[in-house]
């Protein structure tokens, strides 16, 4: 069984987003997602629309994506990949070289990044539609 990792806020999911875990998941047998929680996030300066409960629910209603666990510090990745047996990790390439130290430990690979489409629109779009 190869076990992939991956770590995100995956808010207001989008074809961003499932295009990663697609690619992801195509890296291995099972899936884990480490999400950021609504505290992390805070840490990470980022804003979710949604909560940790309802992004972890739309992440599990995805086929590809076989476990969900919180992530709530930067440097919980080297415990994450020894306690969950994990063989690759893998981000998009936004922070491509960013956790090439955890090379030592599994795979490390970067997938390109979705262009055009973010989180952060979708949010703005949403705003302006409610004004
Ligand atoms: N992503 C993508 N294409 C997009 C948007 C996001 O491929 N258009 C990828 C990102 O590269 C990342 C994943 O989807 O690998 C999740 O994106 P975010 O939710 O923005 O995650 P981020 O805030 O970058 O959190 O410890 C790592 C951090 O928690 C990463």
């Amino acid at each position: 069984m190869r076990r992939v990792i991956t770590y995100g806020t995956f808010d207001t999911l989008h074809h961003g987003h499932i295009r990663l875990l697609r690619r992801a998941r195509s890296l291995g047998d099972y899936l884990i997602v480490a999400l950021s929680t609504d505290d992390f996030n805070a840490r990470k300066g980022k804003t979710a629309v949604l909560s940790f409960e309802d992004r972890k629910e739309d992440l599990e209603a995805l086929r590809m994506v076989d476990l969900v666990i919180p992530e709530r510090t930067w440097d919980q990745k080297v415990s994450d990949i020894d306690l969950y047996q994990v063989d690759v990790f893998t981000m998009g390439d936004d922070w491509i070289g960013k956790f090439d130290f955890l090379g030592d430990q599994c795979e490390v690979t970067y997938f390109p990044r979705t262009p055009l489409i973010s989180s952060t629109q979708i949010r703005k779009a949403m705003s302006s539609a409610t004004e």
